[in-house]
């Protein structure tokens, strides 16, 4: 058995929850945020027998979209008039994949 830690945009959660629900997976859902743009994102635990792991990944695939972000610019420095000032105030765009998976061996699965 592997766990899929999948990690995808709040946006995709729904339909990608709703996709893999229909597939016949068990999934849990968790609010989390990313460390790099400090948003919300959607994780999903996934728990599947080994033979149906490319199979979920593939549904999970199919329901997440890369998007790009822009990402807040760092505190101006007022009043400076420097170039460095400036350059901090431009957003930067940040292109935020359709899904961060990773798969995990399972030891061991109880339910009780
Ligand atoms: P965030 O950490 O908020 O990252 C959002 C996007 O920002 C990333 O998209 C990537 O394009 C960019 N990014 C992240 N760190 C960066 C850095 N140090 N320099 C420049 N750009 C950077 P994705 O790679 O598609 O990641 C989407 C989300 O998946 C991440 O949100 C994070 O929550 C999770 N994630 C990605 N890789 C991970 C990892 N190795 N371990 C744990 N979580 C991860």
């Amino acid at each position: 058995m592997k766990l899929i830690v999948a990690i995808v945009q709040d946006e995709d959660a729904g339909r990608t929850l709703s996709g893999l629900t229909k597939a016949g997976y068990s999934v849990t859902k968790l609010a989390t945020s990313g460390g790099f743009l400090r948003a919300g994102n959607t994780t999903l635990l996934v728990g599947v027998e080994d033979e149906k792991v490319d199979d979920a990944m593939a549904v999970i695939e199919k329901h997440s979209h890369s998007r790009k972000q822009l990402m807040a610019p760092a505190s101006p420095m007022l009043g400076t008039g420097s170039a460095e000032a400036s350059i901090a105030q431009s957003p930067i765009e940040v292109t935020v994949g359709g899904a961060t998976l990773f798969v995990l061996p399972v030891e061991r699965f109880e339910r009780r």
